[in-house]
């Protein structure tokens, strides 16, 4: 069943539908499992996908469209762990197979697309998206339209949608305007729309929230943080892991904290004002592209996340992004485009000023590869250093350091 999350309206689960009928408010797909009917057991020995947890996926088991996305690295951080004396492990989206947790999303979204029967899809996406869409609609043998805003998509997502075969579309506008034009499409049903606004996208995120609390042996951290563009991830991470809570397998439930970008905080912005109400950033601005959206279609998902949880929301600057990029990658190996640095920028702010607790256990979602934006990162670095294919050469450059 769809369901309003405004006024509860209900609607049949293969309506084609984006938006409430009854207010405009937005939709989500009503899931209700109790560990008495699928024992938490029941996932052990399964393969590492995200339909390990089929179970909780609205959508026909027979017509699965899989790259086999999720079941990403879990790692913990000690170094930047112990300095800032909290528990962090870093849950690894950049390994999924386009590169970014959306692959989650689109696994489920496309499968419904499937079932629904449809032959295009299209979506409008800062990068990441289109990425995914591209692949796995080639996968499905469907049309594929992606709409991006001129000259603000990283070069690995690029190369990815152009590569896996849709048909490309560089808006003069920013995310939000190519979304409403995508939108517009969709509702003259040109085409069936797997922007986050689907509800069948955030089904297959909020496994990422499923795969945390069974890493930590069916316990919840104390708090989850990720970066907020559209604010679908958070909403699905929540949803997630209030249905892992609803059906008996944890007692407890993490604070949801959600880091903006400074130049592109309306959910932040909304949250310092303790309000439901968000007002969309007008021109918003940030080197990382991917959350550069000003707003957020999933703002009331996000920010009833954030305030029943008890969570946080705050802003970060380009520096302090860049800066917590380059820590993950040099401290701890980590690679990650400059959007998913925002997790530990937010952390390392947020221990700062206090709200972080000493010792508490945190997980951040890091959601997207270092390779998706390589521009950036050559651009964070000095140039290799040349010299002639000679050993003399070469100790005089290496040992004169
Ligand atoms: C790496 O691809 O919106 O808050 O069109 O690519 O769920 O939107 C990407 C978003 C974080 C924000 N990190 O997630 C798109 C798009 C990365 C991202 C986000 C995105 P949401």
């Amino acid at each position: 069943m769809i369901k309003c999350v405004k006024c509860n309206a209900k609607y049949d689960d293969n309506e084609v539908i984006y938006n409430c009928k009854e207010c405009g408010s937005v939709l989500e797909i009503f899931v209700d499992i109790d560990k008495s009917e699928v024992p938490k057991e029941t996932f052990d020995c399964r393969k590492d996908t995200l339909w390990k947890y089929k179970e909780f996926m609205p959508v026909d088991e027979t017509k699965i469209i899989s790259l086999d996305e999720g079941g990403t690295p879990f790692c913990k951080c000690n170094k930047i762990g112990e300095e800032l004396g909290v528990d962090l492990y870093v849950k690894v989206e950049g390994s999924n197979p386009t590169g970014s947790f959306k692959d989650r999303g689109m696994s489920v979204g496309i499968t419904k697309a499937s079932e629904l029967g449809v032959d295009t899809v299209g979506c409008a996406s800062t990068g990441n998206t289109s990425a995914s869409l591209a692949a796995y609609a080639a996968r499905a043998g469907l049309r594929c339209v992606v709409l991006l805003p001129s000259g603000k998509v990283a070069l690995g997502k690029l190369a990815q949608a152009m590569f896996h075969g849709a048909e490309v579309f560089s808006v003069n506008g920013n995310f939000d305007e190519a979304l409403e034009t995508v939108t517009a499409l969709a509702l003259e049903k040109h085409l069936y729309l797997l922007n986050s606004i689907n509800p069948y996208r955030l089904e297959g995120q909020k496994s990422i929230g499923f795969e945390i609390i069974h890493e930590l042996g069916w316990e919840s951290p104390d708090r989850i943080i990720l970066p907020v563009g559209n604010a679908g991830n958070i909403s699905a991470i929540w949803k997630g892991i209030t249905e892992f809570h609803n059906a008996g397998y944890i007692d407890e439930l993490p604070m949801m904290t959600g880091i903006q970008a400074e130049g592109a905080s309306p959910i932040t912005n909304a949250f310092r004002k303790n309000t439901m109400d968000m007002v969309p950033v007008e021109n918003p601005e940030t080197v990382a592209t991917a959350i550069r959206i000003g707003a957020p279609v999933s703002s009331i998902k996000a920010l009833r996340a954030i305030y029943d949880s008890n969570g946080y929301s705050d802003t970060v600057t380009d520096e302090e992004i860049l800066d917590a990029q380059k820590e993950l990658a040099r401290y701890e190996g980590i690679g990650v485009e400059p959007a998913s640095a925002a997790s530990i920028a937010g952390l390392k702010k947020l221990v700062e000023e206090g709200v972080v607790e000493k010792g508490e256990k945190i997980v951040c979602i890091v959601t997207g590869h270092l390779l998706k934006d390589p521009n950036t990162a050559i651009n964070a670095c000095t140039k290799p250093i040349e010299i002639d294919a000679d050993i003399e050469a070469l100790k005089k450059v290496l040992l004169n350091k």
